[in-house]
């Protein structure tokens, strides 16, 4: 799937780099165009994909300091100039635009739902998100942003694609020592589904490769979505991969999520990467039918993505996830954080009380 990117805030950007780069060193050729956009210049300033420094007049390049509205702000003042810079690397070949954006800070937790409202206007292609999740250890303004921005993002944009900061850290390390890993981990994963949908035209060996038309398909049910991901050792002869393929199925689902114990979908799309002659077609299939049968879902697709690696992974889409409990709980999560500081801020108790709902950001 070709895929401009646009990475808002700086979670964003970094991500959205990595992503460019992994794309690059592994010559998938699915990113198209890479660029970031902030209202804080130093966070710009280390990057070396095409940037923007929005906000000028209001926060001198400062940042928003975890202010979302004042991020959504911004961006709903800009959004022409941003999508003019977009503009020129969004050619006719481009078939989805990817935001991507920390959830939990204020750029791009209030600026990408406004520029995924903007891009849809103009643009057919689809408009995903890619958002990454705080992590349970990071302060309730981050967990009260994530709530207020997830909601109105799953609106907006064609899908929202989760991650949690807790889901791929290595254990013991804190959020933030783990950035450089976890944005390792995104960029391979969510590169793998974006090329997954390239080899097809390319490779005329496989027919039974992923088509970017089943990435779309797989989240047309729109709300929020999930990856997963695992890789083991395998055997040299495809008939002897038929455990392999479907055990590693087995652990992307149920440890290898990009949102904790997410199981249920509405959707779903099993890659499974390797060199074409260890992929056993039986393997395939038993592991996409457990599929099915495990996130509840009837529309379960699957395919390959030959890869010259001696191990074999398994890359699991899950798309329309809400009603999956993890996802409730970080609802909760975040609509408890918001009712704190409201009841901090708000002298009148029973307003806060009485909010139980999350508000949207615009
Ligand atoms: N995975 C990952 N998460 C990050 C990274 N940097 C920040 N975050 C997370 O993103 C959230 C904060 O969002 P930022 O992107 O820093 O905020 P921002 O959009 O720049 O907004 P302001 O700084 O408020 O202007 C927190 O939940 C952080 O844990 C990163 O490099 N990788
Ligand atoms: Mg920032």
């Amino acid at each position: 799937m070709k895929a401009v990117l646009i990475g808002v805030g700086q979670a964003g950007g970094k991500i959205t780099q990595r992503l460019a780069e992994y794309d690059y060193d592994m010559d998938f050729g699915a990113v198209q165009g890479a660029m970031a956009v902030n209202t804080a210049r130093a966070d710009l300033r280390n990057l070396d994909i095409d940037s923007m420094l929005i906000g000028r007049d209001r926060v001198k390049g400062h940042g928003v300091g975890g202010d979302n509205e004042l991020g959504a702000d911004i961006m709903q003042q800009e959004a022409t100039e941003v999508m003019d810079g977009l503009d020129a690397k969004l050619t006719s070949e481009a078939e989805a635009v990817v935001l991507v954006a920390g959830v939990g800070g204020g750029t791009g937790s209030g600026g990408a739902p406004v520029l995924a409202h903007e891009l849809k206007r103009v643009y057919d292609v689809p408009v995903y998100v890619l958002g990454v999740l705080p992590g349970r250890d990071e302060g309730s303004i981050y967990q009260a942003n994530a709530g207020r921005s997830l909601k109105t993002l799953a609106r907006e944009a064609d899908s929202l694609l989760l991650v949690d900061n807790d889901a791929w850290r290595t254990a013991g390390e804190s959020v933030h020592e783990g950035f450089a890993e976890i944005n390792d981990k995104i960029a391979q994963r969510f590169g793998l589904l974006f090329a997954s949908g390239e080899v097809g035209a390319v490779d005329e060996v496989a027919e039974s490769v992923v088509d970017s038309s089943e990435i779309v398909n797989t989240l047309r049910p729109g709300g929020m979505a999930a990856v997963g991901y695992a890789s083991a050792a395998a055997s040299s002869d495809a008939g002897d991969n038929v455990n392999a393929i479907t055990s590693t199925t087995r652990n992307a689902l149920l440890t290898g999520t990009s949102v904790p114990n997410v199981v249920k979908a509405r959707t779903g799309l099993l890659v499974v990467a390797g060199q074409p002659e260890r992929i056993s077609r039986k393997g395939v299939e038993r592991a996409r039918k457990w599929l099915e049968e495990e996130t509840g879902s009837m529309e379960v697709r699957g395919g390959d993505f030959p890869l010259d690696s001696d191990r074999i992974a398994a890359l699991v889409l899950l798309g329309g996830i809400e009603r999956s409990g993890r996802i409730q709980e970080f609802l909760d999560r975040a609509r408890e954080a918001q009712e704190t500081r409201e009841a901090r801020s708000e002298p009148d108790p029973e307003e806060a009380f009485g909010n139980e709902e999350l508000e949207d950001l615009f």
